[in-house]
């Protein structure tokens, strides 16, 4: 694989500037966004009378702690724009959260934000190995999505060639990865399985393309992910993460240099974890619910926004900044199956390294009496179909997730091609208990 790093000089300053530097621009930022909220949103100003919080009692970054936390539910409560902090004749761009029930959560966009956002993915596109002139092939959904016109702005800033390919027609994908010669694609992980395996269809060794760098983001994915796309395609695979609410894509990025988690732009996004039960902040390293502080969104602010992801936080590598860790899951996500609680990331890691089953696979959960029981139904590859194989990697991967997950599965190993493939977000939890 290519040497992707970056030269330092090509770098932002505050990439690289001091702690001390990046938490006074943190302190002035979110002195600024209180103060912005408190004067401009009635659900802010409320929160914070109650808390018994001035804004002008927030001098350093540290007093985040004592603000209140926005959930989920009070985006739900305020919709569609009630948590505006500008005239709504300000806004130049909404887009929703891909909520799969009920109303989806709006997030809203001035130019400015629109600008900050575009700079922030040319900065995580340039981390993850993108350079001006490389053409961008984008397999991110178009249009409320915040996937591909995320990325779409982020690459021509950074001075790139778009390919706005959005996601589905793999056939086609394929066709204009070659004629066009993408150096970087952009698109969930399941999704680009979906197109190495069109490749190989088509009898094209997916190795032998032009493309250097993958950014995979939008759903978790694992170590043993990132080892199975870089094998197959011979190109760096990094992580992106990002949510509408709060932006979209380009709150953290994976650099590629280092490849050891996602550095949270911390200039414009304040992180902390708290524990998803009590709500206590917990100490960097620690396993945890992600909670983000918006410190330059004009449109809508999100103060301490409990973001139901599961990771920890890091100290920063190869940035000023801090990094997360690969997100383990959503807390919404967590199944419970005979009392031991268990995300799809790790029956993904535990399938990717059963030799002879693919990467498709979904979790079936049924309660056939009062427990609820997991089925991982999981494709075998070509070359391990006949039904003597499926049985016995059945067998190999339940004793697997036993040992290393420490939960009892049922295993359903089916043929290939046989189980829907993700164009975009991957559903990997099939819940059958009505
Ligand atoms: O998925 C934004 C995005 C687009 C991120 C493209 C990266 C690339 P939403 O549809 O609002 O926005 O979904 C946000 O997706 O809270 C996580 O649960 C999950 N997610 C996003 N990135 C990652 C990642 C976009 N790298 C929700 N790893 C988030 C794990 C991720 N989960």
């Amino acid at each position: 694989m290519l040497d992707l790093s970056p030269d330092r000089d090509s770098l932002e300053a505050v990439e690289t500037c001091s702690r001390d530097e990046l938490a006074s621009l943190q302190s002035e930022r979110l002195a600024d966004t209180v103060s912005r909220v408190y004067q401009t949103v009635p659900f802010y100003r409320a929160r914070l009378d109650a808390a018994g919080i001035r804004p002008t009692d927030i001098r350093t970054i540290d007093d985040v702690a004592g603000l209140p936390i926005t959930a989920k539910d009070d985006l739900r409560d305020q919709y569609p724009l009630g948590l505006l902090a500008v005239p709504k004749s300000d806004l130049r761009r909404v887009h929703a959260s891909s909520g799969t029930t009920g109303r989806p959560t709006i997030a809203a966009y001035t130019q400015r934000d629109l600008d900050t956002w575009a700079a922030l993915m040319a900065r995580s596109i340039r981390a993850a190995g993108g350079r001006p002139g490389d053409v961008v092939h984008i397999a991110y959904g178009y249009g409320l999505f915040t996937g591909g016109l995320g990325a779409h702005y982020g690459a021509e800033r950074l001075g790139c060639t778009v390919v706005p390919a959005s996601g589905g027609l793999t056939e086609r994908q394929v066709t204009l990865i070659r004629d066009l010669s993408a150096d970087v694609i952009m698109l969930t992980p399941s999704y680009m399985l979906v197109i190495l395996d069109e490749f190989e269809r088509q009898g094209i060794d997916p190795r032998t393309t032009s493309l250097k760098v993958g950014v995979f983001g939008a759903e978790p994915w694992t170590e043993e992910m990132r080892r199975e796309i870089e094998g197959r395609a011979d190109m760096h695979a990094v992580d992106i993460y990002g949510l509408s609410e709060v932006m979209g894509p380009g709150v953290a990025q994976e650099c590629v240099e280092t490849k050891d988690g996602l550095t949270i732009w911390e200039d414009h996004f304040y992180p902390e974890i708290i524990d998803p039960i009590s709500g206590h902040v917990l100490p960097d390293g620690t396993l945890g619910e992600l909670v983000l502080t918006t410190l330059t969104k004009e449109a809508m602010p999100l103060i301490r926004y409990r973001t139901r992801d599961l990771t920890r936080i890091l100290p920063g590598s190869a940035r000023t900044m801090r990094r997360m860790a690969r997100i383990v899951g959503r807390t919404d996500d967590m199944m419970i199956v005979r009392g031991v609680n268990v995300f799809p990331s790790q029956i993904e890691e535990v399938v990717l390294s059963v030799r002879g089953l693919s990467p498709h696979f979904v979790c079936v959960l049924t309660r056939p009496s009062r427990m609820d029981e997991m089925t991982v139904r999981v494709e075998a590859l070509p070359h391990a179909s006949s039904a003597d194989i499926r049985e016995s990697l059945g067998q190999e991967l339940v004793a697997r997730l036993k040992h290393s997950v420490g939960v009892t599965v049922a295993a359903d190993v089916v043929e290939p091609g046989s189980l829907e493939r993700s164009l975009g977000k991957a559903k990997r939890i099939l819940d059958l208990r009505g």
